[in-house]
């Protein structure tokens, strides 16, 4: 079989596997990480030819904390669609997911396209505002584990996110206390400084990462930093939050 043929099926399979909530084993093919963003690429591509659009990026295991979580230790990067947005305040239907956790997150909103090298100055200069959020990964591998070139063909994990208000573009994000509570309790307790020290970095490695797959952020993107703690194994009727020193909540609930 061709990479071509072999990367297809590959994407076709976790498609299906996130498409039913269906977990499937670790990839038996030996892929290079180049191979698994093809196939991470043409797995996005099915959803967009079914009607999903382009919502940004998402950064994976940009804190040591996520690292430990999953044994993987180099930074990934996905793929958001406008279809994996939960509205603020609104419903996760746990039936949809496989073992979905949530992480607490900062989100940056692309203004002006941001590509290639850039210093923090200039990734400063490209944001239109700054909000809390929450993903939820769903690693579409079995017992959620898997090794750098899987995750990154199953798009990083990447299965929903929550977007809370928009602060100004300028505020300062360095070293903010983060927690994400259920049910009222934290279960998660960081600051934004476990973001490669600080969340504005993340951005900086997303426009190189990106250029090496010719991929580039550009206005009307969401970036999705990373998570600053471990994430946490979600259960049918919580309430979820993230909360973010000086820039707000967010949350949802889970059916
Ligand atoms: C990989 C995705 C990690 C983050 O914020 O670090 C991630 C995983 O843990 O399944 O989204
Ligand atoms: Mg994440």
């Amino acid at each position: 079989m061709g990479d071509n043929a072999l990367l297809t099926r590959i994407a076709e399979r976790l498609d299906e596997a996130a498409r039913n909530a269906t977990a499937v084993e670790q990839l038996p093919e030996k892929i290079s990480n180049d191979g698994a963003y093809e196939a991470q690429r043409l797995s996005i591509e099915r959803r967009i030819a079914r009607g999903e659009r382009r919502a940004g990026i998402k950064m994976g295991l940009t804190s040591k904390a996520k690292m430990a979580q999953v044994g993987v230790n180099e930074m990934t990067w996905g793929r958001l669609t406008d279809a994996m947005l939960i509205e603020d305040g609104g419903v996760l239907e746990m039936s949809r997911f496989i073992h979905p956790r949530a992480e607490p997150e900062i989100a940056f909103l692309i203004g002006k396209s941001l590509a290639g090298r850039v210093t923090p100055l200039e990734a400063a200069a490209s944001i239109a505002g700054i909000a809390p959020a929450i993903e939820v990964i769903d690693s579409r591998f079995q017992n959620f584990k898997f090794r750098v070139t899987d995750v990154i063909a199953d798009n990083s994990s990447s299965s929903a996110f929550v977007l809370g208000p928009w602060n100004a573009p300028d505020c300062n994000v360095d070293n903010l206390g983060m927690s994400l509570e259920f049910n009222g309790l934290p279960v998660g307790i960081g600051s934004s400084a476990a973001i490669l020290g600080h969340p504005l970095r993340s951005l900086v490695a997303a426009a190189d990462l990106l250029a090496r797959y010719g991929e580039s952020l550009r206005p009307g993107d969401i970036l999705l930093s990373g998570a600053a703690t471990a994430a946490e194994p979600l259960k049918t009727n919580s309430q979820v939050r993230v909360r973010v020193e000086g820039l707000g909540s967010c949350g949802f609930s889970t059916a």
